[in-house]
C-alpha cells in the first residue's frame, strides 16, 4: 500500500511558499473550490439514485434549459465562496449579472468566474461533465467589487482550472507555474497529485469538433477541418475524430493524449458558441501552461479584452502545431480574399 502521497493542500502550500509575499488567500480560495467540487462530485454520483436528474423547469440567462444539477452546482460554489472574505465579486455562467458578496460577509481581493456544470446536456445520459473556474485579482480600488473586476483579459488570470466528473473526478489547475492534475480518491475524500506538470504533445492524435455544423462554417474553416482529417498530410499529421460534446471532457482528453478542439463560429452562431470568460479563457490559460495554445482561429484567446460578461468566442485549442495549422489555413484564406480575385479554398 502506498503511504506517501501529495494532497492538493500540500501541493498548493508548497507552490505558495515559493513566494514569500504570498498571504495564503489564493491558496485558500483554491481549497474552497476543491471542496465545492467534492460536494458537486458527490451530488453527481448520487444523481441517478435520488432522482435529481432532469430539468429544473427553468431557463438560464442563455435561454438554455437548466438542469437540476446545474442549479445544485451553481449554488454549491456560491455557498462555498461567498462567506470566506476572499472574493469581492463572482460571475457564473448561470447568472445574468455579476454576483455580489452578501452584505453580511467581508470582501477579499479576488474576483472569480465559473461555469458550474459545463456540458450539462450530457447529464441525463451519464456522460462526463465538468466545472470550470477562472480567478483574477480585483482591479476596482475599493467597495464590494464591480464588473471591471471580472471583465479582464485572460492574460490577467492568476489561476484557472477545471474539474472533470468522469470515471474518476479530476481537478486540473494552474497558477502560472505549469498545469497540474489531481485525482479524487473517494475512499479518503482527498484530491491526490496524479498528473504533475502536464505537457501536451506538440501535435496530437485527435480532432474534436461538432461536424454537424460543417455546412454552416466559413469555407476556410471547412478547409482547415478537412486538413486535420488528412487532406493536408504534408502540413499536419492526420487525426482521428473524438467528440463528446462536453468541453471539459473533450479538452481533457486532448490535453493528455494530444489533439485539437474546435468550436468555430457558424452561420447560426456568428460569434461562436462558447463563453470567453467561463470557458475559453480558463482553458486557454491551462493549455498554454501545458505548452499548447488557444486562439479564436487567429488571435490568442488570452489577449481578448472582454466587454460583456457572457461574451462568446470561437475557440481553437490544443496541441500547438495543430492550432497553428488551423490559424495558418485561416490566415491564408483571409489574405487571398483581401488581395484580388476571390478564391475560395476547395471543399
Ligand atoms: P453544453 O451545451 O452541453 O453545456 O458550452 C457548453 C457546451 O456544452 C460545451 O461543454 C460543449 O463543448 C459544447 O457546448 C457542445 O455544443 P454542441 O452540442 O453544439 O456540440
Amino acid at each position: 500500500m502506498q503511504t506517501s502521497v501529495t494532497t492538493i493542500e500540500r501541493f498548493i502550500f508548497d507552490q505558495e511558499h515559493r513566494y514569500p509575499e504570498a498571504t495564503g488567500e489564493l491558496s485558500n480560495l483554491l481549497y474552497d473550490i476543491a471542496l465545492a467540487s467534492k460536494i458537486i462530485a458527490a451530488a453527481i454520483r448520487r444523481a441517478g439514485l435520488v432522482n435529481i436528474l432532469g430539468s429544473a423547469n427553468a431557463r438560464n440567462v442563455q435561454g438554455e434549459e437548466q438542469q437540476k444539477l446545474d442549479v445544485i452546482a451553481n449554488e454549491t460554489i456560491k455557498n462555498c465562496l461567498s462567506h470566506t472574505g476572499r472574493v469581492c465579486v463572482m460571475g457564473s455562467e448561470e447568472d445574468e449579472n455579476i454576483i455580489p458578496v452578501p452584505p453580511e460577509y467581508p470582501v477579499g481581493k479576488y474576483a472569480i468566474l465559473f461555469d458550474p456544470l459545463d456540458g450539462s446536456s450530457n447529464i441525463d445520459v451519464n456522460s462526463a461533465v465538468g466545472t470550470i473556474f477562472s480567478i483574477y485579482r480585483r482591479v476596482s480600488m475599493e467597495g464590494r467589487g464591480t464588473a471591471s473586476d471580472v471583465l479582464q483579459p485572460g492574460c490577467k488570470q492568476v489561476a484557472a482550472g477545471y474539474v472533470m466528473y468522469g470515471s474518476s473526478t479530476m481537478l486540473v489547475y494552474t497558477t502560472g507555474q505549469g498545469a497540474h492534475g489531481f485525482t479524487l480518491d473517494p475512499t479518503i475524500g482527498e484530491f491526490l497529485l496524479s498528473h504533475p506538470r502536464i505537457v501536451t504533445p506538440r501535435s496530437g492524435k485527435y480532432y474534436s469538433v461538432n461536424e454537424s455544423n460543417f455546412g454552416r462554417w466559413e469555407k476556410a474553416m471547412q478547409a482547415a477541418v478537412r486538413g486535420l482529417k488528412g487532406e493536408s498530410a504534408e502540413a499536419v499529421a492526420p487525426k482521428n475524430s473524438r467528440y463528446i460534446g462536453s468541453l471539459v471532457a473533450d479538452f481533457h482528453r486532448n490535453l493528455i493524449a494530444g489533439g485539437i478542439f474546435l468550436y468555430p463560429a457558424d452561420s447560426n452562431n456568428p460569434r461562436g458558441k462558447l463563453r470567453l470568460l467561463y470557458e475559453a479563457s480558463p482553458m486557454a490559460f491551462i493549455a498554454e501552461q501545458a505548452e499548447g495554445s488557444a486562439t479564436d482561429g487567429v488571435n490568442r484567446i488570452l489577449d481578448i479584452v472582454p466587454t460583456q460578461l457572457h461574451q462568446r468566442t470561437p475557440l481553437v485549442i490544443g496541441s500547438r502545431e495543430d492550432v497553428g495549422f488551423v490559424a495558418d489555413t485561416l490566415r491564408r484564406a483571409a489574405a487571398t480574399r483581401s488581395s484580388g480575385p476571390v478564391v475560395q479554398p476547395a471543399l
